[in-house]
């Protein structure tokens, strides 16, 4: 234990030595550890040259202060091992290089030192790292934390519950072979000596529509293909099956349903095995894949028009294993995707849909029960994860989020995403400057108020009651008569037409892209958007026809007994829309994370093309911008760019100053004094607080640092001269 130890204190110093000292040292060529030490801290460029060098250097973290900025590298770098982790385990946040590792550690301590909760907010944009982020910062904890034999079960629980969330969750897109399709929020629970003990998961916004359509490169949630591709003979044949991905409409669109890139039937085998170890029973797996492959059952039903425009079903081999798996009747099946029961005065009227709104109540069904058995899915991993024994003692929260997304076409899902990307903007800046002012004020140095944009104004803009987007499109999606996007246009140019962040058709200036027929435009923190109102109402509404409903609301199979309840039939109010519903979700996560100590994580992508090494110019720029990071350093830098306890500056800088070296007696902060009255510092670049030192400029600490490297290569070569004398 004692080698143990040493050791580490040995690799700890050398790093200390290589990274620390040499971050500040050699800047030019691997640029600095902390954009706080940046000179032009208000220059775009100047930040990303920053982080050029150092990703050139294939160092890929750097902090903002204590928010950790991560670029992809896009290929295994040796930094995740476990004497890495040994490494940052219980050491202060500054003194090792920026490191995932480091914020861990760090919003573990302080949680087990303060007895409070935390949470890490990870975000940036497809394909930035965000999953791996959190999954690093998870085994972290697995590893480092203190841990009884009857806990193990509860630690490994968390560890497993990811593969099966992502095999459900994650799919291959263009920009990530392994994109996340959800938010996810998990609480990790400690006890008091700081051991996991449990958890709990929410998600966020699936996104269903990829169940019924995939574009081109794309595909399908994984979960089918490993069901295809590692399931057992006999599983297939119970659930009518065939092995061949291509045979299934709702798998086949986006023409690559093999992908190289991925293994399923590896995969298959983890998420069984992770199923086993989350405590899924075999009927849990009998009803869950029953309704998976139900759904690849449903996208395979063709339609028939009638000479009366009528949809019809011409091959009912599919409708019958569909009702055999999940325990419905085939006939009233066929009928509910083929008619729409509407509620006239006292009786209810059967009317035949069209072959157009029979595909559009079919793909509804498939998307309503994968989207709700995700739901179950992820209650019933909440379940697993419960400690009945936990006293309730401190969580830290790891949120993997959808960063801002603009893209040539934005549609309903950029517009909520984008709009949750603002509220935890918001979130950050008002953390940033109240942790800034509160730093200050216990210091003792008086606050000088930072000019910074205050972003509530485009949330009020989004969210507010009565008047936001939200609520006008709501009211547009329960207004009797034909509503239809381009009227939701009308209403949002009638309401929210005059706003300063706002733009429609006819509003729209000079300014970027012209808009077109059917868009508006929001100026959020982060640069316009221009998004598309096509398919708003109906993605808002998220209708599922009250016949399919009650045939799902009647089914055998229990999982779907538990996602579709009788009593929603019986209860006549509209259920909160799509928008409505991630509205609510997203303010009681903004409670979730209020209470609780911040960190942050932002990730970067580097290229589109997903190699190593190609550090993408324009692509990060926009990155960096999108994720606020100038807004950040801005608000950070406002004041002043470095702090240090005055004991950590008089040991670096203590052979600076013959009065302290090489030892200083008297309370640190009078040896700071004499120390930096010795160097010549300006009453403007300092500010001496209760216990840390405040430097307002980097080119000051520069200075400092460069006297004492050459003071350093002085005394070397001193004692070189006298061994050379002897
Ligand atoms: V999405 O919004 O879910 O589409 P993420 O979650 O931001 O996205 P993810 O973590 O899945 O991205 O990373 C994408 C891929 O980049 C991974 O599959 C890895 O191949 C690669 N990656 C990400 N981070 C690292 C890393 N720290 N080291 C090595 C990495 N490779
Ligand atoms: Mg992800």
């Amino acid at each position: 234990m004692e080698l143990l130890h040493q050791r580490k204190e040995e690799v700890r110093r050398k790093h200390i030595r290589l990274h620390v000292e040499g971050a500040l040292t050699a800047r030019d060529k691997v640029g600095v550890q902390d954009f706080v030490l940046l000179d032009a801290y208000t220059s775009e460029s100047a930040f990303l040259d920053n982080l050029r060098k150092r990703f050139s250097e294939n160092l890929i973290y750097t902090y903002i202060g204590t928010l950790l900025v991560s670029v992809n590298p896009y290929q295994e770098l040796g930094i995740y091992t476990l004497s890495q982790m040994e490494l940052y385990q219980g050491v202060n946040f500054f003194e090792l290089p920026p490191h995932v590792y480091a914020i861990a550690d760090n919003a573990y301590r302080m949680m087990c030192s303060e007895l409070n909760n935390h949470f890490i907010l990870i975000s940036g944009e497809s394909g930035a790292g965000k999953t791996e982020a959190s999954k690093k910062i998870l085994q972290y904890f697995a590893v480092t934390c203190p841990m009884t034999e009857s806990l193990q079960i509860a630690r490994d629980r968390l560890l497993f519950s990811n593969p099966v969330l992502e095999a459900f969750g994650n799919a291959k897109t263009l920009r990530n072979d392994n994109s996340s399709r959800f938010g996810k929020y998990m609480d990790i629970q400690f006890d008091f000596k700081g051991i996991p003990v449990g958890g709990h998961i929410i998600s966020y916004l699936i996104e269903k529509s990829r169940v019924v359509y995939q574009n081109q490169g794309e595909r399908n949630f994984h979960i089918f293909y490993q069901l295809l591709e590692g399931g057992e003979e006999e599983l297939l044949a119970y659930l009518g099956l065939e092995r061949d991905p291509q045979l299934y409409k709702y798998l086949s669109q986006g023409r690559c349903a093999k992908e190289s890139s991925v293994n399923d039937k590896n995969d298959w085998k983890t998420v069984s095995n992770a199923f086993s170890v989350i405590d899924f029973t075999k009927d849990d797996l009998e009803n869950l894949f029953g309704i998976i492959a139900s759904v690849l059952h449903l996208g395979n039903i063709c339609f028939e028009e009638s000479q009366q425009g009528c949809a019809s079903v011409p091959d009912t081999h599919e409708i019958k294993w569909i009702a055999k798996l999940l325990g419905v009747d085939p006939w009233v099946l066929l009928e509910a995707l083929t008619h729409r029961k509407i509620e006239a005065k006292t009786e209810e009227v059967i009317c035949p849909l069209t072959l157009e709104l029979s595909a559009y109540a079919r793909d509804a069904m498939a998307k309503a029960v994968y989207g709700r058995t995700f739901t179950w899915l992820v209650n019933k991993i909440n379940s697993s994860l419960v400690n009945k024994d936990f006293t309730g003692k401190t969580v830290i929260g790891l949120l993997d989020i959808y960063g801002f997304e603009v893209f040539d076409k934005n549609g309903f899902e950029q517009f909520c995403i984008n709009y949750c990307n603002e509220k935890l903007q918001q979130l950050l800046i008002e953390r940033t400057l109240k942790a800034e002012q509160a730093e200050y004020e216990m210091e003792g140095i008086e606050w000088e108020p930072i000019q910074y944009f205050n972003n509530k104004i485009i949330c009020d803009l989004v969210e507010e009651r009565h008047k936001g987007i939200i609520s006008i499109l709501d009211e547009e999606c329960v207004r009797p008569g034909p509503a239809t996007d381009l009227s939701f246009l009308e209403r949002l140019e009638e309401k929210v037409g005059k706003h300063a962040h706002f733009e429609t058709r006819k509003l729209a200036g000079p300014r970027g892209r012209k808009i077109g027929w059917m868009e508006f435009r929001l100026f959020h923190y982060a640069g316009e958007v221009t998004y598309c109102a096509r398919g708003f109402l109906e993605k808002n509404n998220d209708l599922l026809y009250r016949h399919l409903k009650e045939v799902l609301c009647r089914s055998k199979n229990r999982i779907l007994k538990e996602c579709f309840l009788v009593a929603e039939l019986e209860n006549r109010r509209r259920a909160p829309t799509v928008g409505t519903q991630f509205k609510n979700s997203l303010s009681s996560l903004l409670e979730i994370l209020i209470s609780k100590e911040p960190s942050y994580i932002r990730c970067i992508k580097p290229n589109e093309s997903k190699e190593p090494s190609k550090f993408d110019d324009f692509l990060i720029r926009h990155q960096v911008k999108y994720l606020g990071l100038m807004e950040h350093l801005r608000v950070r830098r406002a004041g002043f760019a470095y702090r240090r306890k005055y004991e950590h500056f008089l040991q670096r800088y203590k052979s600076l100053c013959p009065d302290t070296w090489p030892h200083w007696h008297g309370p640190p902060e009078e040896g700071v004094e004499r120390l930096i009255k010795y160097i010549g510092y300006k009453p403007e670049e300092y500010k001496l607080g209760r216990t840390k030192i405040f430097i307002r400029f980097p080119r000051t600490l520069f200075a400092t640092e460069d006297a004492f490297e050459l003071s350093k290569h002085q005394l070397v070569a001193r004692i070189q001269a006298t061994y050379k004398r002897c």
